[in-house]
């Protein structure tokens, strides 16, 4: 059956979510889980915000290819991402690695990782797919960039912005003509090239990609067969197009206009300690720069059922209270002082304990007389009775990790370190 042409473009088109991938700088926040499963935002994982935007644009078939500690990804998206229904042409299939083509292959790079399931996309009927990595934060209407894409006959379009000259080493960095085609693309390059006419400034690509399946299927069996290629969208399939055939570019800034979804372009890699610290921590703002209570562009997620939070007074008569703060469900902030902060689901904060500038990721109970500032603490720690952080960084730098910017990240198993050699 041929598409109706006056449909919306996301009826016609699958988000292939790429979710395998380490995130090595989140250091031990990523040692038990992939970073799109990090927690983010008071109730969200990161790849709520890619999966949210898909499902916000029109998009009903999604993909997830899963490889690096998978579990809890795969949990939260059994659990969260559970309301596609096949008998509406609605799917979302989570793909982990090394179980279908044969079981010893691992995903080698972001292309294989859609090569190896070539047969499920191929089963959705869709005829534009877009690839989206799954540990961005951002808000964006897809539907305005597959409109590009159909109208400007492009062979692949790329989600750019603009960054920094200097960040743009962490990047695919491209230039363009101006009409928007890309004339050059240079992966995460040692000396990035800047804008002309604005060289302290380099056009970055977002890692996302729109192609005609039909296209990047032909594209895909013949880079399989290609012994020299890393099976990689930003290493081999993007510059291999660039050279040989029409990539256009797709600016955020604009998007972010024609969809009216947010004042500036709002976009994060959220891929170190201080990255991911700042952004929870910018939520507090008094107008954050991101804003997650539109009801407009809901971020979807699983969502636990609990009480609502409480502050309460202690036996002391202590108040317990948040300022400026984030507190989800099912904390209790009990004669304790919280500003600044980011409480996850069911924080409990204790007795004549304050924190400042602490993301606390869900289910940490603060102990009595703690004091805070400037952390993230990791899921279900339990911060012992007095502890003081964020005052003496030698101290911190002793038993915890501190990041350059001076976050200092506290987990369980540094804490039962400590306790050892107290
Ligand atoms: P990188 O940031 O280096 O560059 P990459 O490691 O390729 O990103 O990962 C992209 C996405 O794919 C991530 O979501 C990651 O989790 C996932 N992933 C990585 N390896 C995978 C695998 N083997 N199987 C499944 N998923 C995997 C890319 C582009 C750059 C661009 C930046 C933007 O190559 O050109 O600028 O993204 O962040």
């Amino acid at each position: 059956m041929q598409p109706r042409p006056n449909a919306r473009l996301s009826s016609q088109a699958m988000a292939f979510v790429l979710a395998g991938g380490r995130g090595s700088r989140l250091k031990e926040l990523t040692d038990r889980r992939a970073k799109p499963a990090v927690y983010f935002g008071g109730k969200t994982r990161i790849i709520d915000f890619a999966l949210s935007n898909a499902l916000n644009s029109g998009i009903r078939k999604m993909a997830i290819a899963t490889q690096y500690k998978a579990h809890s990804l795969i949990r939260h998206c059994q659990r969260g991402w559970n309301f596609f229904r096949a008998e509406r042409n609605e799917y979302l299939d989570i793909l982990p690695a090394s179980q279908r083509v044969d079981e010893t292959k691992w995903y080698l790079g972001t292309a294989d990782a859609v090569a190896q399931n070539i047969d499920i996309v191929d089963s959705y009927g869709i005829k534009y797919v877009i690839i989206l990595a799954g540990d961005h934060i951002y808000k964006m209407d897809y539907e305005i960039m597959l409109r590009q894409h159909v109208e400007t006959g492009a062979d692949v379009t790329i989600g750019c912005l603009t960054v920094p000259r200097m960040e743009a080493t962490a990047f695919g960095v491209m230039a363009v003509d101006a009409g928007m085609r890309i004339s050059s693309f240079l992966e995460k390059p040692a000396d990035p090239p800047g804008i002309p006419g604005d060289p302290d400034h380099a056009l970055a690509s977002m890692g996302i990609y729109v192609f005609d399946w039909a296209f990047l299927r032909d594209l895909l069996l013949r880079d399989m067969a290609d012994a020299n290629s890393s099976h990689d969208f930003g290493n081999d399939l993007i510059p291999a197009i660039v050279k040989g055939g029409k990539a256009m570019a797709h600016k955020f800034a604009d998007s972010c206009v024609k969809s009216g979804l947010e004042d500036e372009p709002y976009w994060r890699d959220v891929g170190t300690i201080d990255a991911f610290w700042q952004a929870n921590i910018d939520l507090t703002d008094f107008v954050p720069k991101l804003d997650i209570y539109d009801n407009s562009w809901p971020i979807w997620t699983y969502s636990e059922i609990v009480p609502p939070a409480k502050f309460i007074h202690d036996e002391d008569g202590r108040r317990g209270m948040a300022i400026s703060s984030l507190v989800s469900g099912d904390c209790i902030v009990s004669g304790s002082e919280v500003r600044n902060s980011l409480l996850f689901t069911g924080v409990r904060t204790h007795s004549y304990s304050s924190l400042e500038y602490v993301v606390a990721l869900p289910r940490v109970v603060v102990n009595r007389k703690a004091e805070l500032t400037n952390c993230v603490i990791d899921s279900g720690v339990v911060i012992p009775e007095g502890l003081v952080v964020g005052q003496d960084p030698e101290e911190d730098a002793k038993w915890f990790r501190r990041s350059e910017g001076g976050i200092v990240l506290i987990t369980q198993d540094m804490l039962d370190a400590r306790a050892r050699k107290l």
